[in-house]
């Protein structure tokens, strides 16, 4: 049998904006996909009252999810705070947990928060330019620092790879990333307060 290879192709990556030239998929997760996700439960329900504003987009092209294919796409993470913790991803580990990620930094500020399952924990800042490799097993999710622009970013992934969203969902990550004097801050999901009762 003769085996029929897909040709090789190319994509452009619009910047400033972080669209894909050509994709199948485009994503947009808005405030109210985001219940349960951000500390101040308070005013995450005021402002999705006043408007379900979009937090992030993210642009794919489409693979089989088989473990020789490479997920790749952009992730546009829009800047602003729900209280003082940052707009952020949802997060995930991956359902195949030992899979990797490669991230790209094309433009903006933030962070990623990563965590395993055994309860290591890891904070790396996300500027242009920089490369992040997210080893297997690390649950991953980005944060907007930068105030004003959006945070954009590459990423690749395997294709067997998935997206477990459980634990994370129902539990949190162990660190959040708040401001405190205009700075972002890396804080325990424990000692996370309302700003009143500080
Ligand atoms: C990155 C990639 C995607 C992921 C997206 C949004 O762009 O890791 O695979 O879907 O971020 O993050 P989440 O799925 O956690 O909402
Ligand atoms: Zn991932």
């Amino acid at each position: 049998m003769e085996h029929t290879r897909d040709k090789p192709f190319t994509a452009e990556i619009a910047l400033p904006g972080g669209a894909l030239s050509a994709y199948d998929n485009h994503t947009l997760r808005r405030l109210s996909a985001m219940r349960g996700y951000f500390a101040d439960a308070e005013r995450y329900e005021q402002m999705l009252a006043a408007s379900d504003i979009g937090l992030y987009e993210v642009y794919e092209l489409h693979r089989p999810e088989s473990s020789g294919e490479l997920l790749h796409g952009t992730s546009i993470l829009h800047p602003g705070k729900v209280g003082d913790e940052y707009f952020m991803t949802k997060g995930h580990f991956h359902a195949v947990l030992e899979t990797a990620e490669v991230y790209y930094v094309l433009q903006g500020q933030g962070m990623m928060v990563m965590e395993t399952p055994e309860g290591d924990w890891a904070v790396e800042e996300l500027c242009p330019g920089r490369v992040l490799y997210v080893p297997p097993g690390w649950a991953h999710r980005s944060v907007n620092t930068g105030g004003e622009a959006d945070l954009i970013t590459f990423f690749v992934y395997p294709g067997h790879a998935g997206h477990d969203y459980g634990s994370i969902e129902s539990q949190g990550f162990r660190k959040r990333v708040v401001e405190r004097d205009g700075k972002p801050r890396v804080v325990d999901k424990a000692r996370w307060r309302p700003q009143e009762e500080r």
